[in-house]
């Protein structure tokens, strides 16, 4: 028998287990590779973009469709706030879904006349094609958004896709199969195969020589171990990894936007964004007040049960995860911080307890050399220092192996863009954050991944271009 291993799927807010869930082996992936590669050669490899897109289209209503049953799906494996869920994680599905079919049917083609030496002329046009079969390879922290960010532009491209998404949380990928399946969109484009990292099904996926590309977001580690994986097949790869983020703050800012912003920006999805700011510089004049300001925010959150409206803070992943995150928690007094507010596990007195809720934590006085200010923790957590100057400030933020994001809080505009142009990341947020356009490039410098994804971005990478030269 084969894919008979089972592991168990764990809601987070009370460790109940909603599922068992069947890890593929290397035989499953290898049917899920073939069926794909075949899908390919039929009706999929022969549609025009308009009825690709069109198709896409119908994926995002079928999404839609089924709201509710992906906003149950996706806090029952996260145990994120339903609201939070309802807001960000069902509709940004749809959404990508949308912007790509659009950018697919807009999309032009490179062309040039070129002068011969002869006097006379050729032209050349470059024409799009699919990659073929593309790997996916997605984290459990916005499960559908970020794996929908991947399979859309794929699909748009005229890809067939096989999907490893998170060993926590398998669900919403694979109620997506559904919507796929009413959208029109043929058998084998749209493959799922759940399991585990090394040694199971994400590696035999990367290794596997039908896969043409893979696409992975996750840990900065993970992006390496897959580098080496599609290493000896070539394999174009893009990697959104992780980030150790910084949020710059002026003494000029709009105060309250700005804590407003920052609160969001430290505590959304209980920290577990990639984008999270878990660097907080702060100009000296106004440390203190912003501390405070901060430590209120902190200690109104509430971490409630996910189905309540009023719940903003959920817990975090795992348990092993939460382990992870405690161990900073430790270590961060170790390195002499200075605990603001937080820094230990809550008690509700009801079946809470039984899951993985953190409490959301403000350090301040580390030295920027110490661990906890220097590696990524994804928990509901920041530390915050004084700075004294611009450059000061810019050269703090910028004193990190990763790049993915930054914020910079100011009322002079001029100041905002010098300091944003500045950052040395892929995003940088002035008087906001995650505040996203889908058209635009997204990824991460150093250890923040490889690649732009967005708009046409993400079309270049989904694609080859065959420069097809015709001598006039
Ligand atoms: P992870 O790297 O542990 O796992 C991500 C996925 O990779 C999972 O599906 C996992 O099973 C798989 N995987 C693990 N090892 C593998 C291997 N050797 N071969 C093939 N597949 C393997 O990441 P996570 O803990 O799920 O997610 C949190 C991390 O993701 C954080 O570091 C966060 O910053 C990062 N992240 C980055 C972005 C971004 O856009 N830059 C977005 C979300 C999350
Ligand atoms: C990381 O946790 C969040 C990534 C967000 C996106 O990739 C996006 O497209 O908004």
């Amino acid at each position: 028998m084969r894919g008979v291993r089972e592991f168990a799927d764990v809601n987070p807010a009370d460790g109940s287990v909603i599922a068992e869930v069947s890890e593929a082996d290397q035989g499953l992936v290898d049917d899920a590779v073939q069926a794909a590669r075949k899908a390919l050669l039929g009706e999929w490899g022969r549609l025009g973009v308009r009825e690709r897109a069109a198709r896409l289209h119908k994926v995002a209503d079928a999404i839609e469709a089924r709201f509710d049953c992906f906003l149950k799906a996706e806090v029952a494996d996260t145990g994120k706030p339903m609201a939070l869920a309802a807001k960000l994680d069902v509709p940004r599905a749809a959404a990508n879904f949308r912007v790509f079919a659009d950018a697919v049917k807009m999309a032009g083609i490179e062309c040039f006349q070129t002068e011969t030496p002869d006097g006379s002329s050729a032209l050349n046009y470059a024409v799009r094609k699919p990659l073929g079969v593309v790997g996916i390879i997605t984290p459990w922290n916005l499960p559908l958004l970020l794996a929908t960010w991947k399979i859309a532009p794929a699909l748009a491209c005229g890809n067939a896709v096989v999907v490893k998404p998170s060993e926590e949380t398998p669900a919403t990928a694979t109620l997506l199969a559904e919507a796929m399946q009413e959208a029109g969109i043929p058998d084998g484009v749209y493959n799922v195969v759940h399991g585990f990292g090394p040694g199971s099904t994400g590696e035999f996926l990367t290794q596997h020589p039908d896969v043409n590309a893979i696409t992975f977001t996750g840990e900065s580690r993970t992006g390496a171990a897959i580098m080496k994986a599609v290493a000896a097949g070539v394999k174009p790869v893009s990697f959104e990894l992780g980030g150790k983020n910084a949020a710059i703050v002026f003494a000029d800012c709009d105060f309250e936007e700005t804590v407003r912003g920052l609160a969001d920006a430290v505590f959304l999805n209980t920290g577990q964004v990639c984008l999270c700011a878990e660097r907080i510089y702060v100009e000296r004049g106004i440390f203190e007040r912003f501390v405070e300001a901060l430590k209120q925010k902190a200690e109104k959150m509430h971490a409630g049960w996910p189905t309540e409206p009023e719940t903003n803070l959920g817990p975090l992943i795992s348990a092993q995860h939460r382990e992870k995150v405690m161990g900073y928690y430790r270590l961060a007094r170790e390195e002499g911080a200075t605990v603001i507010t937080g820094g230990g596990i809550p008690e509700f007195g009801d079946g809470r307890d039984r899951g993985f809720y953190i409490q959301p934590t403000i350090y301040t006085g580390l030295a920027e050399s110490t661990r906890c200010v220097k590696e990524e923790i994804f928990g509901p957590v920041c530390h915050i220092a004084p700075f004294d100057s611009d450059d000061e400030a810019v050269a703090l933020a910028n004193d990190t192996k990763y790049g993915l994001a930054a914020s910079v809080w100011t009322t002079n505009l001029k100041r905002g863009h010098a300091v944003a142009q500045q950052m040395n990341v892929g995003i940088t947020w002035v008087n906001c954050w995650f505040l996203r356009d889908l058209r635009t490039p997204f990824g991460g410098v150093g250890l923040s991944g490889i690649g732009r994804e967005g708009g046409m971005h993400s079309l270049n990478f989904y694609s080859e271009l065959n420069n097809v030269c015709i001598r006039l």
